[in-house]
């Protein structure tokens, strides 16, 4: 059976991910694409509940060991139950937020070594990358202002700006050093012309797949 491909989608709070998502998962779709859409944490039945710990209020002050122990937790199911199999199918699977957040939260943000992090990615994941990751990046307080429209924060939006600063510079350094992979987007514009630079990263990436 065909191996499909794993796209993944990063960036700070309010980035226009989920929004960019369904454009994406429209664009491919109609280039006959078979698509997965998903997200972390999450994703699962069980990612979902770890999700609510991981982002709700009733742990606030979580150790980060506990922390990212739960994403990896909630990514292995995820990995098992849905990103695998829909892979070994030849389906499509975007996903909104991966390993990348990691390395951005836990390691920019919160100070966790990446050597840390690595150790966990290669247990969970083995070999297992995903092939295109788009970076949407726009200024912190732009992001923060988009998603503050949205109601309640939840645990991560409630930090600092320093710390969401140490998130963004911490995703735009693994995107430089890995240009093959990651694309940055520009996310500080309407939502019309990201789309469109989005489509054409897509237009080129089915061209050479
Ligand atoms: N996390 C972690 O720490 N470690 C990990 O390993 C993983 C995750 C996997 C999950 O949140 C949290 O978990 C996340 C990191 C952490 N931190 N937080 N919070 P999430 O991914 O579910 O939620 P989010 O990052 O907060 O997403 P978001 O704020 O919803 O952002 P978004 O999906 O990028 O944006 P959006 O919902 O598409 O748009 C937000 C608003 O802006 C909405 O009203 C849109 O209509 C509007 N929008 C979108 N695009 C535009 C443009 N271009 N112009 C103007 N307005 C726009």
């Amino acid at each position: 059976m065909a191996s499909g491909c794993f796209i993944t989608v990063e960036g700070g709070e309010g980035a226009g991910k989920t929004t960019q998502l369904e454009f994406m998962r429209e664009y491919l779709e109609q280039a006959g694409c078979r698509m997965t859409l998903t997200r972390e944490p999450g994703g699962t039945p069980l990612g979902e509940e770890i999700r609510a710990l991981l982002l709700g209020h009733r742990h606030d002050s979580m150790a980060l060991a506990t922390e990212t122990l739960l994403m990896f937790a909630a990514r292995a199911e995820h990995l098992a139950r849905v990103i695998r199999p829909a892979l070994a199918a030849g389906r499509w699977v975007l996903c909104d937020r991966f390993t990348d957040a990691t390395y951005a939260y836990q390691g920019g943000g919160r100070g966790l070594s990446p050597g840390r992090i690595a150790i966990l990615e290669d247990w969970v994941q083995g070999g297992l990358r995903p092939d295109l990751t788009l970076v949407f990046d726009l200024p912190v307080a732009v992001g923060l202002e988009r998603a503050g429209q949205r109601g309640a924060a939840d645990r991560f939006e409630r930090e600092e700006m320093a710390f969401f600063e140490r998130v963004r510079a911490a995703y735009l350094d693994r995107a430089r050093r890995n240009p093959d992979r990651y694309r940055i987007v520009d996310a500080d514009r309407p939502i019309e012309r990201v789309r469109a630079e989005v489509e054409a990263i897509l237009a080129a990436w089915l061209e050479c797949y």
